[in-house]
């Protein structure tokens, strides 16, 4: 490298064209809009985009914070006359003239640097209980302005994770919580399919902006509990925001077709490639709307909730009497509602979470009623819970 810029150096220190063809003449043109075009005088050829920015510089412009230099032009001149030094007779030999221009750097925002952001796994130390600590989120909203808008969801989550990730370092410490289950529980994006895509002139953030936060969210959840314990199961559901195409306001897809799902996914590819081989994704199959697994001896079974209509109960009943599995589970977790419930259904548990979102001013117009932002964590092993905590 250093051999490279001295080079780059001697090239621009010593070596002049004698003549430029018409357009080349070197020089630096200021454009209105902030962007500078640097033609280069002939040279030797330079190598790859590191080279770039020391070549422009080397004609006593900089390239400010936030800029990028980028080749417009190239061109290849066989025998161009060349004089090395002043005085020197003037010789023909190949160079190179090179157009750059010196322009905001765009923001990129891309897998590369998802990948920069996840880390491989670290070694953890061995549990001392079987039970799972369960942290279930839901009803983020991501792109919804009501309230304090996105970036309040943004600060909600991470106040609620925080205090998720101290409650299962001292459960684990006390010996009360071993592996980790996250449950994501659906409405995670305000998405653009909901209310006939009405919203869409509210938002606040795009889709894709409102997919790649969410990502983002669940990178910092997963990765931090993975740095913790190496047993870690992550559940995630469609809600009815999340879906990915609706026609004349009516899911027009799979049910599974949602980016509640896609944006853990995401995560999950990333994080396997990172080397994080040993979490466990659960994700619904083909055309379905819940999950279920089994953690620590308990069946947990997760749905967004949009689907029972308000009747969990008589839904629960409707999937046991039909010999599913999430008609038999012992604890059910959902959203959708925006309100926090526990609930003992029979031997049934159901955990319903608040939203982390600002709010609805929707809701709020038709008189309804504004509940608390609400987390859920909790213990659970072979089929029983503890340690409930909202967070
Ligand atoms: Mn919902």
């Amino acid at each position: 490298m250093s051999d490279r810029l001295r080079e780059l150096a001697e090239a621009r220190s010593t070596a002049t064209a004698t003549t430029a063809p018409t357009g080349w003449e070197p020089g630096i043109k200021y454009e209105p809009d902030g962007r500078r075009i640097i033609t280069m005088p002939a040279g030797p050829e330079l190598g790859d985009e590191s080279t770039w920015r020391q070549a422009v510089e080397s004609l006593g412009t900089t390239v400010p914070d936030g800029y990028r230099v980028r080749l417009v032009e190239a061109r290849f001149d066989p025998a161009a006359w060349q004089r090395d030094q002043q005085g020197d007779d003037a010789t023909t030999r190949p160079v190179w003239r090179y157009r750059f221009v010196v322009e905001p750097a765009p923001n990129q925002v891309d897998v590369e640097e998802l990948l920069r952001a996840a880390r491989p796994p670290k070694p953890v130390s061995k549990p001392t209980s079987k039970a799972a600590f369960v942290f279930l989120t839901g009803d983020l909203q991501l792109g919804k302005p009501d309230g304090d808008g996105s970036s309040g969801t943004v600060e909600r989550f991470y106040r609620s994770l925080d205090q998720a990730i101290s409650r299962f370092k001292a459960l684990r410490k006390s010996g009360h919580a071993g592996p980790a289950a996250l449950v994501f529980a659906g409405d995670c994006i305000e998405g653009t399919q909901s209310q006939g895509g009405r919203l869409v002139a509210r938002l606040d953030l795009t889709l894709t902006e409102q997919i790649r936060v969410y990502r983002r969210l669940a990178l910092a959840e997963i990765q931090t509990f993975a740095d913790l314990t190496d047993d870690v199961t992550v559940l995630a559901v469609p809600g009815n925001h999340g879906e990915a195409m609706r026609v004349g306001d009516i899911m027009a897809s799979r049910y599974d077709d949602s980016w509640d799902v896609e944006g853990i996914v995401q995560v999950a590819d990333v994080l396997d490639a990172k080397g994080h081989t040993g979490i466990t994704w659960m994700f619904p199959g083909v055309d379905e709307l819940h999950v279920t697994a089994e953690v620590a001896g308990t069946r947990l079974g997760v749905l967004h909730g949009h689907q029972t209509r308000g009747k969990l109960d008589t839904w629960l009943a409707s999937k046991a009497l039909n010999r599913e599995p999430i008609g038999t589970c012992d604890i059910v977790l959902s959203g959708h509602y925006h309100s926090l419930r526990i609930e003992h259904l029979g031997p049934v548990t159901h955990m319903r979470t608040g939203s982390l979102d600002g709010g609805s001013t929707w809701w709020q117009h038709r008189g309804g009623l504004a509940s608390p932002p609400a987390a859920i964590c909790f213990t659970t092993e072979s089929g029983r819970w503890n340690n409930l905590q909202i967070v």
